[in-house]
This record gives structure tokens, sequence and C-alpha cells, in this order.
């Protein structure tokens, strides 16, 4: 645990008045000291041979638990905290579109005193008072999977550029329908962030000659249900007849439009793809429902978001552009731009590799 509120709030100022004398004698503050503490921590400079703090509490709020996504994610981030000698600690809701319920679990996570929170934001906007108030209080907040605003976390721990995933989505479905033809997206929850970043890339990548000849028809939102992702793969193809693909950005998206695609008359003849895990798609593989589809490996993701949660709350990190930190065996990693952390290229998955892996 870490220290008591005034004592961080003391520890907070000292920290904050010599970074302002610090920037002020670099020529590098606007000169106004007081007012946002979040930011000044962010911008302050990381010690990264400073030791790695052992008995912190980091609490992991996934947008959903319960979700085999979400579990192996978790359980990467666990193993990473564990073997730093803190402890892990994961809160969360089970609903797929529950952004007020993360906001009641970072109130409680603020309450309990952690000393990081990671999260994987339902919604950019919602999320961010409270996540102030926690940073405000100390907590280093990392995101990961699914950012908030940058002003609202230190840091976040995403898998790959939202250009590349929403590109080699789009690709993958040209390959599979010949360029050509009527397409669909079946989101998660309408707010996610990472679910919109990928759609608006998609949309964007559209405007490429290559994809004149497809359409984007509807965009629908299954929440990441499997029932409600299910009726609407029902609806898609009800509503447009000559729908030729669909691409699905969400694991619990996939699986379900995979069910429904295997026991329906399109199967093999409207094309899915997105973003799904290898043990879900399997049996669509199998059966010809899917020819292939992108992920990265969500262990991965959440182990390097809790060396990152650690590395924030030791102070080897800030979550300025340029600093460094060692995620154990996963070597180091470099901040971007505002903070972010990039895992890597994802993983195209198809019957040549796709028992090659388990998770
Ligand atoms: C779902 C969630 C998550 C996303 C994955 C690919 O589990 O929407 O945020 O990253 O799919």
């Amino acid at each position: 645990m870490h220290q008591s509120p005034s004592r961080r709030a003391s520890v907070l100022v000292a920290a904050v008045s010599s970074l302002s004398l610090l920037t002020a004698a670099c020529g590098d503050g606007d000169g106004s000291a007081g007012g946002d503490t979040t930011a000044n921590a962010k911008n302050a400079e990381a010690s990264p041979n400073a030791p790695t703090r052992t008995g912190l509490t980091v609490g992991f709020l996934p947008k959903q638990v319960n979700t085999p996504y979400f579990s192996v994610a978790d359980r990467g981030g666990e193993r990473a905290v564990k073997s730093l000698g803190s402890t892990f600690r994961e809160v969360g809701t089970d609903q797929g579109a529950d952004a007020s319920g993360q906001v009641s679990h970072i109130v409680d996570l603020t309450e309990q005193e952690v000393d990081a929170i990671a999260v994987s934001a339902l919604d950019p906007d919602t999320l961010c008072d409270a996540l102030k108030q926690a940073m405000d209080e100390g907590i280093k907040v990392v995101t990961y999977d699914s950012d908030t605003k940058p002003e609202c976390r230190y840091a976040f721990v995403s898998p790959a550029s939202a250009e590349d995933i929403a590109v080699r989505q789009l690709e993958l479905l040209g390959e599979q329908t010949g360029y050509q033809g009527d397409i669909a997206i079946l989101s998660a929850a309408r707010t996610a962030t990472n679910q919109n970043a990928w759609i608006s890339s998609i949309k964007k990548e559209l405007e490429d000659p290559r994809y004149k000849d497809m359409r984007l028809v509807d965009v629908v939102y299954g929440d990441d249900e499997a029932q409600e992702s299910y009726r609407k793969t029902e609806e898609l193809l009800r509503e447009h007849g000559d729908l030729k693909g669909i691409i699905s950005p969400t694991t619990n998206g996939i699986k379900a439009a995979a069910k429904y695609l295997s026991q329906s008359s399109h199967k093999g003849e409207v094309k899915l793809t997105g973003l799904g895990a290898p043990n879900d798609m399997r049996p669509y593989i199998e059966d010809g429902t899917v020819e292939a589809f992108l992920l990265w490996d969500p262990a991965k993701l959440g182990e390097l978001a809790g060396h990152a949660a650690v590395a924030l709350a030791s102070g080897q990190i800030t979550g300025r552009e340029g600093q460094m930190f060692l995620a154990g065996g996963m070597g180091w990693f470099k901040l971007g731009e505002n903070g972010v952390i990039t895992l890597g290229d994802p993983t195209v998955f198809d019957a040549g590799n796709i028992d090659d892996y388990d998770f």
C-alpha cells in the first residue's frame, strides 16, 4: 500500500515545487506551478534506474470480467505484478457496456488507496473525472487495450497502432471478398475508445482507391455480449441482402457472428474477419466459416500493463514521450507520443497456424 493521502499530498507538493523550480530553471515551464498536479507529474523527469518498488497494490479494471479475452489479459497482468513483488487485485463489471459501473470501481480502488490502476476504458469521457481524482490522490493510472483521454491517465498500453489494426482487418476482408461489395462492422460497446478508433480508421482507409468497389453499409453494436452480437449479425444479414463481408473487431463479436454464420445458408458466402481469439475461432476455421482473422496475445498485453503500472509507481517512468522501462522478460519498451506504449504487430491466424496457439 502507498502512503496516507496527507503524506502523499505533501510528497506530491514537494515534488511539484521542485519540478516547477527545475522547469523554470530550464526555461521549459510556463511559470505556473499550481493547479494541474497531474499534468506536472506526467511531465516530470523519470528515474529509469530507480529501484522497482515492492509491496504495492495494483488494481486491474478490464472492460468486462469473466470474458476470455480479459481473463487471459489480466492473468498476464497478475503474473507481472506478482513477479515484481506486489499484489494484484482484479475488479470489474460483467456487462460489456457498463461505463458507469467502471466509474464505481475506480472510486472504490481510490478509496482503497491502491498504488496503481490499469484500466481498459469502456468510454473515453465517463471515466475521466474518477481517474483524475485517483491521480490527484497519487495513484498511477495506466490504460490498456482501450484508452481514455490522455489527460486522464499517465500511459496507454496499446496492442498496436489503431491504424495498423484497422487497416489489416480491412485488407483481410478485401482479400477474401475480391475487394468487392457491401460490408458491415459488428462492434462492441458504442462508446468504446478502441473500437471507435478502429472504426474511424477503417472508414478512412476505405477512401483508398483499392477499396473503391467496397462499401460500408452499416455499423452495429453487440456490446460484447454473445446473444446481442448474434442477434445483430442476424439483423445485418436480413437488412442487407447484398452483404459480402463483416468485420468484427471484438473477440466476443466475431465469435458470435461466426456461430451465426456457421449455422446459416450464408456460411462461406458472407466473409467474416476481425479480431478473434484462436481458441474461440478454431471450430469456425475448421468448418470453413472463417478464413483468417487477427489478434495479439492478450496475456502479453496484460503483462506489459502490469509492468507499466509498477514502473509508474516506482518513478521509473512518468508518462513522458521517450522514457523507457524494462518489462521483465519482455524486454525494454519506449513511451511514444502521449505516453503510448505499443506491444507490437498483431498475428494473422488461419488454417495453417491456428493450432500453434492456445489462448
Ligand atoms: C474485445 C474487447 C476488447 C478488444 C478485443 C479485441 O474483447 O472489445 O477491447 O481489444 O475484443
